[in-house]
């Protein structure tokens, strides 16, 4: 365990980026000089949207990346479009907040639960002209299917895409389902994300904004290079004989190693399903796309609603216990600022990077566990989350 207490040890080592901060940041964005390549790009792209906004049911128009009318003639950037899955709470909602404060991002809120979302925006002052809140049930794939057709339909282009929601199910005794009958905290955490993003990324791809990104949200409790990754039960994926069987507790186990149901470690797989799947999309689509794929470790957020159906004492003792004691705590309001930097932020536009933030608040590039990194074992889940989404 020689990366141990990454919060701590290797936190203090890094050599840390110089974090942009996320306002000035966003004003060296503003001013963009485009090539004549671009703007030929600019014009197919228009005449394509043009296309298929004739052709959808619900309809907007479509700004290009670069508006040319600001009163002094400059060049000025077009909101930013990004999706961001389960930002009805916790990270997802601080996300969104951070974003649509700006007035340079409309936010798509991809929610489970539309009046919890749009309750959530309204109560932290999101203002409407910043935001859509549009259904999405990443543990159904017809629903994360009929997801992905609204938003074709409503011929937005796509910027940003953050695979944020997941469930955490610690206490259950027996595995509860997807729609599809998959164990449902790799079911919605990884697989509905692994879903979404394939068929979402070629409307990243024809996007003309100078940065896309695609963000899969993964935490430091699925990397056992870390004290916190070796809190039992361990993440573990073994020889992935659950996940091939299609975790459906029938003629496979529910668990993506084949052992015994154990909700904790299933959410702990899923996280390191998720920084897998980053790595393999920037392994695939990196160098042909442009597109930058990232994951982070946004700290600990004691208070959100992940930790639902833990029992009332942890829910009582794990805010002070992460604030005082492993001091890994933050607040969702900075998490948010957090995520909103790895969306945002002209200094994170490496890809194939897992971020973290070190005591002050600066982001740097994280080592992920020797499993959580390991490309043979990145491929496989690929094939296998293929298969049980019907994309193979
Ligand atoms: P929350 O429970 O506050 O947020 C999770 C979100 O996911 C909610 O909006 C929830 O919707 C949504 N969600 C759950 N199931 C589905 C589904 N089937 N379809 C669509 N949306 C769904 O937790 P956090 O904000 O803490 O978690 C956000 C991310 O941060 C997760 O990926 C988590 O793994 C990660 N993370 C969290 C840490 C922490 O300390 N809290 C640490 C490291 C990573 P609804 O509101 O309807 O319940
Ligand atoms: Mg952990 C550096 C110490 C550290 C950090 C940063 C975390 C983060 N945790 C640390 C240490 C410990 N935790 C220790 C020493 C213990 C044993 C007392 C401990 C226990 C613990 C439990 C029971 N921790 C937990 C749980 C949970 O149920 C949380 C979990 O695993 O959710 C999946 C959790 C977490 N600790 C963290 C973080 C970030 C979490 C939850 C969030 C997540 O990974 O999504």
């Amino acid at each position: 365990m020689t990366l141990q207490a990454t919060s701590f040890s290797v936190q203090n080592l890094a050599s840390f980026k110089d974090s942009t901060l996320f306002g000035a940041s966003l004003s060296d964005h503003r001013q963009v000089s485009f090539s004549s390549s671009a703007s030929k790009s600019q014009t197919k792209e228009f005449r394509r949207k043009a296309l298929r906004v004739t052709q959808a049911v619900a309809t907007t128009t479509q700004a290009p990346a670069v508006n040319r009318a600001s009163p002094e003639g400059k060049k000025t950037l077009r909101k930013g479009s990004v999706i961001i899955t389960g930002a009805s709470s916790g990270l997802g909602l601080a996300t969104a907040k951070a974003l649509a404060e700006t007035g340079k991002w409309h936010v798509i809120m991809a929610c489970r639960d539309f009046l919890k979302a749009e309750r959530a925006a309204k109560s932290v002052g999101m203002s409407k002209e910043n935001y859509t809140v549009m259904h999405l049930d990443l543990a159904s794939l017809d629903s994360v299917r009929q997801f992905v057709n609204s938003f074709k339909q409503s011929g937005r282009p796509l910027d940003v895409l953050v695979c944020n929601a997941a469930v955490y199910q610690p206490t259950a005794k027996e595995p509860t389902f997807t729609a599809d009958g998959i164990e449902l905290s790799v079911g919605t955490n990884h697989l509905g994300h692994f879903l979404l993003s394939r068929l979402l990324l070629d409307d990243m791809k024809e996007s003309d904004y100078p940065s896309k990104r695609l963000i899969i949200v993964g935490s430091i409790t699925g990397n056992t290079n870390t004290l916190a990754g070796n809190v039992p039960p361990k993440a573990n994926l073994g020889d992935m004989r659950g996940l091939a069987g299609g975790l459906n507790g029938l003629n496979s186990s529910t668990m993506i190693d084949g052992g015994e149901f154990d909700g904790a470690k299933a959410y702990k797989d899923s996280k390191i399903c998720n920084m897998l799947t980053m790595q393999e999309f920037h392994r695939r689509y990196h160098e042909e796309t442009g597109i930058t794929f990232a994951s982070l470790y946004p700290g600990c957020i004691a208070t959100t609603g992940l930790f639902r159906e833990h029992i009332p004492l942890f829910r009582l003792l794990f805010p002070p216990f992460q604030k005082y004691i492993t001091k890994g705590y933050v607040s969702e309001e900075e998490s948010g600022n957090r995520l909103a930097q790895v969306v945002s932020d002209p200094s994170l536009t490496k890809s194939g990077v897992y971020w973290s933030w070190n005591k002050d608040s600066a982001s740097f590039e994280n080592q992920l566990s020797e499993e959580a990194s390991d490309v043979s074992k990145a491929r496989k889940v690929w094939e296998i989350s293929e298969k049980l989404v019907g994309l193979a």
